[in-house]
């Protein structure tokens, strides 16, 4: 019999209300032993999912005996009891919600602690428990703790759609439609003689060529999701003193960075995070870009290009239009939104020709003037590369390495000779899906599908 655990699922103390929850087979006895007396136990076997209000005691160190007469009350708190297998975990389930304070919280913690079997539980135990008893697959598992940390509205849609099965969907009809190749393949090479679809094999490879053509789309999509997951990456480079990390500072409402009138003041990569529509953005400051002979200098200068080579929107900032008329001082990638940025449009305004073109802008980190346009613009840059990542299911690299391994024996498969090998790759494919999605039963879900197809046997 496994452990029964138990955790604060709510945030840390204090709070309104802390929710302590409890899985296993001992969570309804645990429940029991802190809020009634034996003879009164019956009283308490809560109404599934529905709230009662109990005193908590501190429990009777014999357990069996439950509190003691008149002991003393710990908190006065609402339970709920969920009982297995329709539960989260799929395992008896009860929660307490107490009051949010440290010390109510450790006290109930303590009594659950000394009961029988009862313990703390591991980091992502109650997850891993839903997932053991298959009420969510990995895919489910990992958007649910991509849900937990979402911090911004588009990560918040893209967890929740996958947290709620959308992936596991996708996985699942990918599935069923390698066991259906891989089905009729089987039928072909153990039954050539019977009467099988003639363009069966037709019919199959281009099944096998949609399936590949989709998990490309999906791999491509999937990669731009990670912006969506972990931030999109915008940039601020241009030469020393023009202004970068004011504009930084500005945006982020905070003086995170150092501002001075000498030129050559940043030297580190100082980052925020802002939510930009919606949109996680990581704004990273970085050195003014020059020759210098100052050994710190020149590091600063190295990783301000690095950053500018590894950014999803580069700032390139001036405090003179003539310099965008050059070359951009870092390896410009075509790839790449770069927004040219007239600063200080406090002092001198910016010719408005220059201005004719969208992507450029003048600012001041003084009046703020023309940083709302700004703001705009790197939010719509955002929705139109990122907002269609959250069609993908191949949210994190695991997945789409996975996706492209499976590509790839699909592609073997395509060029076999035999058709018995090229059934070995529709099961490799098969085993990468299952490795996703954590569930690997190709053989039991190929022994169903496989009877309609034993043609007349
Ligand atoms: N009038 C005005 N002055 C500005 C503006 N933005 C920056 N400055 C001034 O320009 C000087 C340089 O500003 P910084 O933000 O430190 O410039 P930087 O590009 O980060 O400089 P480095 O870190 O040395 O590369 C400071 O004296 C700022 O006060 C602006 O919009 N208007
Ligand atoms: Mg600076």
């Amino acid at each position: 019999m496994s452990d029964t655990i138990f955790a604060l699922s709510s945030g840390p103390a204090p709070a309104g209300i802390a929710v302590i929850r409890l899985s296993g087979p001992n969570a309804l006895a645990a429940l029991q032993s802190l809020v009634t007396s034996p003879s009164d136990r019956a009283k308490c076997t809560p109404r599934p999912r529905h709230a009662h209000r109990r005193k908590l005691y501190r429990p009777n160190p014999e357990f069996i005996a439950g509190p003691i007469p008149g002991s003393e009350v710990l908190d006065d708190a609402l339970i709920l009891f969920f009982p297995g297998p329709a539960s989260f975990t799929g395992e008896d389930v009860v929660e307490l919600h107490c009051h949010g304070g440290a010390a109510t919280i450790a006290a109930v913690l303590q009594a659950l602690g000394q009961y029988p079997d009862c313990r703390l539980a591991e980091a992502g135990e109650f997850s891993r428990r839903a997932f053991a008893n298959g009420n969510m697959d990995l895919t489910e598992a990992e958007a649910l703790s991509d849900l937990i940390a979402a911090e911004t509205e588009a990560q918040r849609r893209l967890a929740l759609r996958l947290a709620t099965g959308a992936g596991h969907d996708r996985y699942q009809d990918w599935t069923d439609r390698l066991v259906r190749i891989l089905a009729l393949i089987e039928a072909a090479v153990d039954f050539p003689e019977d009467d099988l679809p003639p363009d069966m094999l037709d019919q199959n490879a281009n099944a096998i060529a949609s399936l590949i053509a989709e998990w490309e789309q999906d791999i491509r999509l999937g990669a731009l999701s990670s912006a969506i997951r972990d931030g999109v990456r915008v940039a601020i480079v241009g030469s020393p003193n023009v202004g970068k990390s004011s504009l930084l500072n500005k945006l982020a409402g905070r003086d995170a960075a150092i501002v001075s009138e000498i030129a050559g003041t940043t030297r580190d990569v100082i980052e925020v995070r802002l939510d930009l529509g919606g949109y996680a953005v990581t704004l990273s400051d970085t050195a003014g870009l020059r020759d210098t002979p100052d050994a710190v200098e020149g590091e600063g200068v190295r990783r301000a290009r690095a950053t500018a080579e590894s950014a999803d929107i580069i700032l390139w900032v001036s405090d003179d239009p003539m310099v965008f008329d050059m070359p951009a001082p870092f390896g410009v990638l075509d790839t790449i939104p770069v927004f040219q940025l007239l600063t200080k449009c406090d002092l001198v305004s910016a010719p408005s020709q220059w201005l004719d073109d969208p992507n450029r802008f003048g600012i001041s980190s003084v009046t703020g003037v023309g940083l709302q346009d700004l703001l705009s613009a790197i939010t719509s840059v955002c929705a139109e590369r990122y907002g269609q990542a959250t069609a993908a299911v191949a949210v994190r690299a695991r997945h789409r390495e996975a996706l492209s391994r499976a590509s790839e024996a699909l592609e073997a498969s395509l060029a076999q000779p035999e058709l018995a090998l090229s059934g070995e790759d529709i099961r490799v494919a098969l085993m990468e899906m299952g490795r996703i999605t954590g569930r690997v039963d190709v053989e039991t879900v190929l022994d169903v599908v496989f009877q309609e197809f034993c043609i007349g046997k």
